[in-house]
């Protein structure tokens, strides 16, 4: 590749931002030492969890003795369905209308101590259905035309509780990179007739370079235009716009390719490796988006250890995110990575 050994721009053509990458300083020997965190010993049950099975939580209402998964109205929402509608618009510099919407929360199993790298592939499907079923009763409200499921997971990226479990707001506006990127899909299949993340995993499958795992229904890559230095992407390959339009074979290889891709991410610093993930599905508006490629984003923090992360700091804050390992360094760590989980029996 042409840009190989020099400091470049790429373009995600998503959200139509830049990222600066530096790849000459990544030429440098790996000095940081590569340390590992001691995983806090955990119980399969918490009596001081809000999340664990016949708990309080901490307004008193007590979990039920779910055997599965969990769904629960947030007690603390980030949005409420009724908000009187009301705008601030002072010669458009000072601009405000009001949100309506929901927050709840999905507990993935009863198990205080297992994550999706660590569940079963059956137990995350049983996710997923909840998922796609969420995805559906909530988008079918009028008010509501968009629907964000996403996971903090460790107390890096925010998380309140190591219980395995999401989040799931909804409201009437696209967020912005919702919107952002709803917008290019539309643009590209106006202009080609053809969709844009269709177009994009072919020529990722053609030069296999930013490949880290695939199975028969999804791929798992680091996009070319990857921010944080293990962002991932999970892309199904039919064109599909949601998760409830997957069939069950889909939903069964979409819960092993999670599994597979989360245990090479715990595998790479052997640490419960911390992210933020979630799905992009189509808008919930009534209209039927066939612009719409389903996808997940995984967004996590680590850079060389279990203890060194990136900061998105200075220039990224000011200017533009920028990089020093690149997209297709990041892959070939991942897909040199072993598919047993480093705490499970009989690793290594
Ligand atoms: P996070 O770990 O991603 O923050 O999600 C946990 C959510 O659980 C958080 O949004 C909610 C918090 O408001 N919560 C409850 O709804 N009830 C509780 O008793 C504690 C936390
Ligand atoms: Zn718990």
């Amino acid at each position: 590749m042409p840009l190989d050994g020099t400091p470049h721009r790429r373009f995600n053509p998503l959200t139509r931002e830049w990222v600066l990458v530096s790849p000459h300083r990544a030429r440098r020997p790996w000095l940081g030492k590569v340390e590992k965190s001691v995983a806090p010993a955990q119980l399969a049950f918490d009596p001081a969890c809000y999340l664990c099975p016949g708990n309080p939580r901490v307004e008193g209402v007590r979990n039920p003795d779910y055997k599965s998964t969990f769904v629960f109205d947030n007690d603390f929402p980030a949005l409420l369905p009724n908000v009187p509608a009301a705008a601030v618009d002072e010669e458009g510099l000072i601009v405000a209308r009001s949100e309506a919407g929901t927050s709840r929360v999905v507990c993935f199993t009863p198990r205080h101590d297992l994550t999706i790298p660590r569940m079963s592939v059956e137990e995350t499907r049983r996710v997923i259905d909840v998922w796609a079923e969420q995805y559906l009763e909530l988008g079918a409200r009028p008010a509501i035309h968009h629907v964000q499921i996403f996971e903090n997971r460790g107390a890096l990226m925010g998380a309140s509780n190591p219980h395995p479990h999401c989040q799931i707001w909804t409201n009437a506006q696209l967020p912005n990179i919702p919107a952002r990127e709803m917008e290019s899909q539309r643009e590209y299949r106006e202009r080609h007739g053809s969709c844009l993340l269709c177009r994009y995993l072919q020529l990722e499958l053609a030069r296999d370079e930013r490949i880290v795992c695939a199975n028969d229904d999804f791929v798992a890559l680091v996009p070319y235009w990857a921010v944080w230095p293990f962002e991932t992407m999970i892309l199904s390959r039919r064109h599909v716009q949601d998760l409830a339009q997957l069939d069950n074979r889909e939903r069964n290889q979409l819960a092993e390719l999670m599994r597979r891709l989360t245990i090479r991410y715990d595998n790479l610093f052997e640490t419960a490796f911390p992210y933020s993930m979630g799905f992009h599905q189509r808008p919930t508006d009534g209209e039927t988006h066939p612009e719409y490629h389903l996808h997940a984003h995984y967004l996590p923090p680590l850079l060389r250890s279990a203890t060194v992360q990136k900061f998105m700091v200075g220039y990224e804050l000011l200017g533009t995110p920028q990089r020093d390992l690149t997209p297709e360094s990041a892959a070939s760590r991942l897909r040199d990575m072993g598919e047993t989980h480093y705490l499970s029996a009989g690793a290594k």
